[in-house]
């Protein structure tokens, strides 16, 4: 039978490191890259089913685009209740924006003490090579740090946008899978 399954994944970082860039280029699949900045205010929900290879089931990801800049983190932390998966954006350009994840992250986790929430550490803006500052060592040493996936992307370019979210939508689905066999086991 199939099944289809909904992950809240929350989608934060720096104000304008591109989470709405990014978030946008993979909920229209590759079509809108938006061309002028608007400031996210609070939280932006965009929801995009996955569909899970070699099965009949889906993964619905419900995309919480969340503002980056501080003063409208109360009105954004209120929508992050019980997080399934979570995705920390950089820009390789700002060194800033990369020493910041780790707060991010520790924001995601407070919502879900002691419990592992599976996700990825996404480095955007990779078609600024000129001016990367930020290594791909640096970002994969944060992200085995923190028990997520790295990878880079740009969203200007629509380069490698899709992957990250095809491996947080198989891995909710690998979780739910092992969550059923321990059922099964247990019936
Ligand atoms: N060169 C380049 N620019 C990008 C890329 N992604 C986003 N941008 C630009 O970066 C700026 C910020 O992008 P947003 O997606 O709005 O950033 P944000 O993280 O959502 O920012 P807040 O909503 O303020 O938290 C915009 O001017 C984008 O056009 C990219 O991959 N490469
Ligand atoms: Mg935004």
């Amino acid at each position: 039978m199939p099944t289809i399954l909904r992950a809240k994944c929350i989608v934060a970082g720096d104000s304008g490191v591109g989470k709405s860039s990014v978030c946008q280029v993979f909920h229209s699949d590759s079509a809108h890259f938006p061309k002028s900045y608007t400031m996210t205010t609070g939280v932006e929900l965009l929801v995009k089913p996955v569909n899970i290879p070699d099965s009949r089931d889906q993964v619905e990801l419900y995309l919480y685009d969340s503002a980056g800049k501080e003063i409208f983190s109360e009105n954004v932390t209120k929508f992050w209740e019980q997080p399934s998966l979570v995705m920390v954006v950089y820009d390789v350009t700002e060194e800033t924006s990369f020493s910041s994840c780790v707060k991010w992250l520790e924001r995601v986790r407070a919502m879900k003490p002691d419990t592992n929430i599976p996700g990825v550490v996404l480095a955007n803006k990779i078609d600024l090579d000129q001016r990367r500052v930020v290594s791909p060592k640096e970002g994969k040493d944060l992200a085995m740090q923190h028990g997520l996936e790295y990878f880079e992307c740009s969203a200007k370019e629509m380069q490698n946008v899709d992957t990250p979210f095809f491996y947080m939508a198989h891995e909710f689905h690998k979780l739910y899978q092992e969550q059923l066999q321990v059922f099964q086991s247990l019936t």
